[in-house]
């Protein structure tokens, strides 16, 4: 099998390469924005800026993947306040731009060339989208099964749940094979540290170094999230791209909320200095939702999918990486 994944020099991109060249042994095509430097051994990497479909469209010609990972997306709930225009762009408009490429890939394929019979091309693809999408929660609705009402809580979460809303049209129309996922929170080594678990530990390998005073700058500690290891996520996406039924959308997370307030816990004992903890007004978003946690038996009935990494394990891992980066 032959898989393409977009959007592959963030944080979920290597993991899941790995995992597809590795564990599933398919050839792995992969593509980055022209300014970010990213190489994979084995991988051919390409230049995309999803907001041109004709470039979206000449590179699916050129690969004709089986498998197609749609990761690129302006990621950060923080930044789509700071720059909502972007991050509908990107994350709504260069969605739609994928998902025409492919259907106009398809029907050129089907249209065919007089002396040259058609050989349909009908890939597979993933969309990931985001546990924000069900945004305000009652209590009463969780653990939230993805039939739930969305009511996103900010501008990334609103960019998801419409790119959610447009897959499933897209594979009703025009019969594409397009699953989607609302990923909750996943984590793990080279995360970018705007997100929380990533930021508190390298705040703690930095005052561990002395690149910092012995105090943790924290946001809102009460909120409840979802925390997946990266590897277990892109396993459960491994595993859709092959077994998902076309149009519809699957929950991946471990279906355990923790506080935040928890997790910073977690990681100030894993640490013998004494660090103080204040909160930064800035860290506070504007809106923040109470409690996000996942019912996951749809993905698992669907795929057999299992979380097999204890969030302890990832913890330790993430400030290792934070300490031998200092
Ligand atoms: O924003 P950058 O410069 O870090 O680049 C990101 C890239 N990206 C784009 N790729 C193609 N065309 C664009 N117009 C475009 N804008 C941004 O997508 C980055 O390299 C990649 C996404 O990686 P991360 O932000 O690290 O996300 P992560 O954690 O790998 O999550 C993958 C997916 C995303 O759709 C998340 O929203 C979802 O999982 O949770």
């Amino acid at each position: 099998m032959n898989a393409l994944i977009i959007g592959a020099a963030g944080f979920v991109g290597s993991y899941l390469i790995r995992h597809c060249k590795e564990d599933c042994g398919w050839d792995v095509s992969a593509t980055k924005m022209s300014f970010e430097t990213f190489s994979y051994e084995g991988v051919g990497v390409y230049d995309l800026d999803i907001l041109d479909r004709d470039a979206v469209v000449a590179l699916l010609e050129k690969l004709r993947p089986d498998y197609i990972f749609h990761l690129a997306a302006q990621s950060s709930v923080a930044a789509s306040w700071k720059n909502p225009g972007l991050t509908i762009d990107v994350n709504i408009k260069g969605s739609v731009n994928v998902l025409d490429a492919i259907r106009i890939v398809r029907d050129n394929s089907l249209s065919g060339q007089d002396d040259v019979p058609a050989q349909p091309y009908l890939p597979r693809i993933l969309l990931i989208g985001s546990g924000e999408e069900y945004g305000h929660i009652r209590p009463e609705e969780t653990p939230l099964p993805e039939t739930n009402a969305l009511r996103p809580g900010n501008i990334y979460a609103a960019t998801k749940a419409c790119q959610n809303m447009i897959g499933s049209i897209y594979a009703k129309a025009y019969h594409l094979d397009i699953m989607m996922v609302r990923a909750f929170n996943h984590v793990g080594p080279n995360q970018a540290p705007m997100f929380v678990v990533a930021d508190f530990c390298k705040q703690v390998a930095d005052i561990e170094a002395g690149l910092q005073e012995p105090v943790i700058r924290v946001g809102n500690l009460s909120a409840k999230r979802e925390f997946t290891d990266v590897r277990d996520v892109v396993r459960a996406y491994a595993l859709l791209v092959q077994k998902g039924e076309p149009g519809e959308t699957y929950n991946v997370g471990s279906g355990h909320a923790v506080a935040i307030q928890d997790i910073l816990d977690q990681i100030l004992a894993l640490s013998e200095k004494e660090i103080q903890v204040e909160v930064d007004p800035k860290k506070l978003r504007p809106v923040d939702v109470p409690i996000i946690e996942a019912d996951t038996t749809k993905l698992r009935e669907a795929t057999g999918w299992e979380k097999t990494i204890e969030l302890g394990q990832t913890l330790r891992e993430t400030l290792e990486y934070w300490r031998k980066k200092n």
